[in-house]
C-alpha cells in the first residue's frame, strides 16, 4: 500500500438507491472504527467530513422511470471535484452512500490519472455490474448506472458531467457478479469488460482470477480504484444492504482479495458503498466492511484480533 495519507470522504447520497438508509452509511463507517483501524495500522488519516452536493439544476430525461436525476448529477459533480483534489494528496477512501457515488469518484480519479499520464484500472466488487444507461434503466434507480457512465457509454451527455477521460472498458474487472438485467447483458457483450461471475469464483478461486488482472495493471504501470459494494458479500454475513442477492462472496474470499491487493501495492483509492445501517444487525455489516479495509491496507491474518471481531465503539 501507499505510505500516503488516507483521506476519508463521506458521501451520504441515498436517492440513487431504491430504499432509504444509505445516508447513514458514513456515520456507521465512522462508528465502526474505520479511522481508528487505519491509524492503528500506522497510517496518517484525514477525515474530510461529508461532501456537500452542488446546487440542483432543472434536468428532465425522456425516460420517465428515472428518479432523482438532478440530485444525483449534483452529487456527481461535487464528488468528482473532491476525488480529483484528494487523489493528488493521498489515498481517497469514499464512504457512502449508495453506489451512484462512484460516478463521481471515478470521474475525478480518471481526470487525475489522465493528467499524470497514468492508466486507471477499476476492480468492481459487486453482485451487479451497474451497467445501465439513462435510456435502459427500468427501475430508474441511478445506483445502477455508474459503470456505464464512467466507461463512456452514450446518453449521459448533457446530464452528468463530461468525462475528461472515460475509463477503458478493458481496464475494468468485475468480480462477484450474479444479478444482471437484460439490457446490461447486451451492453456488456460488446463493451470488453472482464466479468468474473460467482460461478467463476466457485470454479477457479480468487487467486487464479485476480492475478492476471494485477499483472496487466503492473505491466501498464497503472493504478487500481477498488469499488466495493456491500452486496458483493453473501447476505448471510452482510445483511446491511438494500439489494441482497443470494450466493455472494464468503468472508475469506473477500478478505483474500483485500490481502492480495495490499501485497500488489497497486491500489490508489477505494469506494465503500451501499451500506444501509437501517437494515444492518447491530452494526455487523459496517464492522465487516471496516475489517476488509484493514486487510486491504496491510493487516495480516496472523495479526487479527484473537477474539471474534467485536469492536466496541468509543468516542475519540
Ligand atoms: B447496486 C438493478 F434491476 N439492476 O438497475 C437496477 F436489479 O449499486 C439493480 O449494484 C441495481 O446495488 C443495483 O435497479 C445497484 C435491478
Ligand atoms: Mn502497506
Ligand atoms: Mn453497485
Ligand atoms: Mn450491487
Amino acid at each position: 500500500m501507499t505510505s500516503k495519507p488516507c483521506i476519508v470522504l463521506g458521501a451520504p447520497v441515498q436517492v440513487g438507491a431504491g430504499r432509504p438508509g444509505c445516508d447513514m452509511g458514513p456515520s456507521a463507517f465512522r462508528t465502526a472504527g474505520l479511522l481508528t483501524e487505519l491509524r492503528n495500522l500506522g497510517y496518517s488519516v484525514e477525515d474530510r467530513g461529508n461532501i456537500i452536493p452542488n446546487s440542483l439544476r432543472d434536468l428532465r430525461h425522456p425516460n420517465s422511470m428515472i428518479k432523482a436525476l438532478p440530485e444525483i448529477v449534483a452529487w456527481t459533480e461535487a464528488i468528482a471535484e473532491a476525488a480529483y483534489q484528494a487523489s493528488g494528496e493521498g489515498m481517497p477512501i469514499f464512504i457512502g452512500g449508495d453506489h451512484s457515488l462512484s460516478a463521481g469518484s471515478m470521474t475525478g480519479l480518471a481526470r487525475r490519472a489522465a493528467e499524470e499520464g497514468r492508466e486507471l484500472f477499476v476492480l468492481w466488487l459487486d453482485s451487479h455490474p451497474d451497467f445501465h444507461t439513462l435510456e435502459t434503466t427500468t427501475s430508474g434507480n441511478l445506483h445502477g448506472v455508474p459503470m456505464a457512465y464512467a466507461t463512456g457509454l452514450e446518453g449521459f451527455e448533457g446530464y452528468f458531467p463530461a468525462l475528461a477521460a472515460p475509463i477503458k472498458p478493458q481496464n475494468v474487472c468485475m468480480m462477484g457478479i450474479r444479478s444482471v438485467d437484460p439490457e446490461e447483458r447486451a451492453a456488456l457483450r460488446t463493451a470488453g469488460v472482464t466479468i468474473h461471475d460467482m460461478r467463476a469464483i466457485d470454479e477457479n478461486g480468487i487467486v487464479a482470477l485476480l492475478d492476471p488482472f494485477l499483472k496487466r495493471v503492473a505491466a501498464a504501470d497503472g493504478v487500481i480504484h477498488v469499488s466495493l459494494d456491500v452486496d458483493f458479500l453473501d447476505p448471510g454475513i452482510a445483511p446491511g444492504v438494500g439489494t441482497t442477492v443470494p450466493g455472494g462472496a464468503t468472508f475469506r474470499e473477500a478478505h483474500l482479495i483485500m490481502e492480495i491487493l495490499h501485497d500488489s501495492g497497486l491500489v490508489g483509492s477505494l469506494d465503500l458503498v451501499e451500506l444501509n445501517p437501517f437494515l444492518d444487525e447491530r452494526g455487523r455489516t459496517a464492522l465487516l466492511m471496516v475489517d476488509l479495509v484493514a486487510s486491504l491496507v496491510g493487516r495480516r491474518v496472523l495479526d487479527r484480533p484473537t477474539q471474534s471481531y467485536r469492536y466496541t465503539p468509543t468516542i475519540g
